[in-house]
């Protein structure tokens, strides 16, 4: 089994992450705590995503946090990311492991237990579940799924699994409670006026609540 660290997993939002850009805001949150970046950027194709992957894992070289790429598969075989993030609608799992190779982490979003049952933990290494609340960074999400739906999901998963979803300082007790191994934000720590201080503050938040 592949070892990574889901505690502080950032989704890198272009339009949000306006004020200092993508790659000043991760190497911030990292600084903060930030375990994981994924960068997630659906409007500018494969060649910005290489361009600005590139960059992200100069930025990111040495820091211990992981570089995961959300969708591109091609993008993320170029960049030579840590890993890959795929939805429901974005394949199966199985081809994108081959595409990939073994080495890589794959991680999957799951909405549904259904869903969250099929997955094949020599496949897939980790599950996003969410979102736990609506959230306007992402208009077309599913139907939240809340702490319960979480915890069900969870419970549910072969693998790892990280909560998303509108979570904020406030939420870190009840994700990890309900079995998450950590949770995942976008506004949070890319809509805030100081990354650093934002991915700061969560990250001991979560040290506090496994005491
Ligand atoms: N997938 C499910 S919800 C979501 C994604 C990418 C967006 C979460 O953004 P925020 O700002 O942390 O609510
Ligand atoms: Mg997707």
């Amino acid at each position: 089994m592949k070892r990574f660290d889901l505690s502080l997993y950032l989704v890198l939002d272009p339009d949000l992450c306006a004020g200092y850009g993508m790659v000043e805001t991760a190497r911030a949150a990292v600084e903060g705590g930030t375990t994981i970046v994924q960068l997630r950027d659906k409007t500018g194709g494969t060649e910005r995503l290489v361009e600005t992957g590139l960059t992200l894992k100069r930025a990111l070289a040495g820091t211990g946090a992981l570089l995961i790429v959300n969708d591109d598969i091609e993008a993320a075989c170029r960049i030579g990311a840590d890993g890959l993030h795929i939805g429901q609608d974005d394949g199966d799992p199985a081809l994108a492991r081959k595409q990939i190779g073994k080495k890589m982490i794959l991680g999957v979003s799951v909405e549904t237990l259904e869903a969250t049952r099929r997955l094949d933990p020599g496949i897939v290494d980790y599950v996003g579940v969410g979102p736990v609340f609506a959230t306007a960074t992402k208009p077309d999400h599913k139907q939240p799924v809340g702490f319960d739906g979480l915890a069900a999901l969870v419970a549910a998963s072969p693998v790892p699994s990280v909560a998303i979803g509108g979570l904020k300082g406030s939420h870190v007790k009840a994700v990890l409670d309900a079995g998450a191994d950590g949770l995942a934000v976008v506004s949070a720590i890319c809509g805030t006026p100081d990354p650093r201080e934002a991915a700061r503050a969560l990250a001991i938040l979560i040290k506090e609540a496994r005491r």
